[in-house]
């Protein structure tokens, strides 16, 4: 899968894509991710990006040249990319389902907003998808980008080992997860739950299942009511 991001804040991606899961995949080959400064495709003598809203009102506009230049150049020599996601908390916002459908993309294209945004042309033009990560309010796309980035490229084949496999995750069944204990059997006076030692692998799993629902139904009954997936 190739991902190209746009943004005005290259640096911001260094840390997260440069260790963990993003990381592994990328020495894999798996994936490759281009980072482009949209300020590099800004022509005038003061590169500059963003501009006053026409109607006055305060903050700054992502101007639309530098995007489309961006844009452009990054579809050279290459396919049309089928998917331009801006990350906005305008956006649909963003679930297991989504990740999943984002995992069988070739090509996805990330444009990172900023506080007012970008200029409505770009959106109207350029853009195919909108996408929130949730009804808080961020500085800009970057990390709403690299939340969105993670959750795909941990879907993709060969990304997880066995162990780490995404068939297991509480979210694919839509329930959470149930409680977890390893070593040392008891800690600061605390037991490991007795089943857990039985033996008995269908008493194990049950109890896990009936763990998950209970947590659910006490901390997300939204997920039990179908609400999402
Ligand atoms: C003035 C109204 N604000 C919207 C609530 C403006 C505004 C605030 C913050 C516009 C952009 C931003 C920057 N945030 C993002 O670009 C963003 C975001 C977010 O803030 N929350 C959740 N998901 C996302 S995806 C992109």
């Amino acid at each position: 899968m190739l991902i190209d991001i746009l943004t005005i804040f290259p640096e911001m991606f260094c840390a997260p894509f440069g260790g963990g899961l993003v990381r592994r995949a990328r020495d894999k080959g798996l994936i490759t991710i281009e980072i482009h400064n949209i300020r590099d495709f800004a022509l005038d003598a003061h590169r500059k990006v963003d501009d006053y809203p026409f109607g006055g009102g305060p903050g700054m506009v992502l101007k639309p040249e530098p995007i489309a230049r961006a844009l452009r150049s990054l579809k050279r020599g290459r396919e049309e990319p089928k998917r331009v996601i801006f990350l906005t908390p305008q956006g649909e916002l963003f679930t297991q389902s989504m990740a999943n459908r984002l995992s069988l993309e070739k090509h996805l294209v990330f444009i990172c907003g900023h506080y007012k945004g970008i200029d409505e042309r770009i959106r109207e033009k350029y853009v195919t998808d909108e996408i929130s990560i949730g009804d808080y309010v961020l500085s800009g796309g970057e990390l709403a980008a690299m939340v969105v980035i993670d959750a795909v490229v941990r879907l993709m084949p060969g990304v997880l080992n066995d162990s780490q496999s995404a068939l297991d995750d509480s979210f694919q069944d839509g329930l959470l997860d149930c409680p977890w204990y390893t070593r040392p059997r008891v800690f600061e006076g605390m037991e490991v739950p007795e089943i857990l030692f039985s033996g008995d692998h269908r008493k194990i799993e049950e109890w896990r299942r009936a763990k998950s629902l209970e947590r659910t139904r006490r901390r997300r009954p939204d997920l039990i009511s179908g609400d999402d997936l």
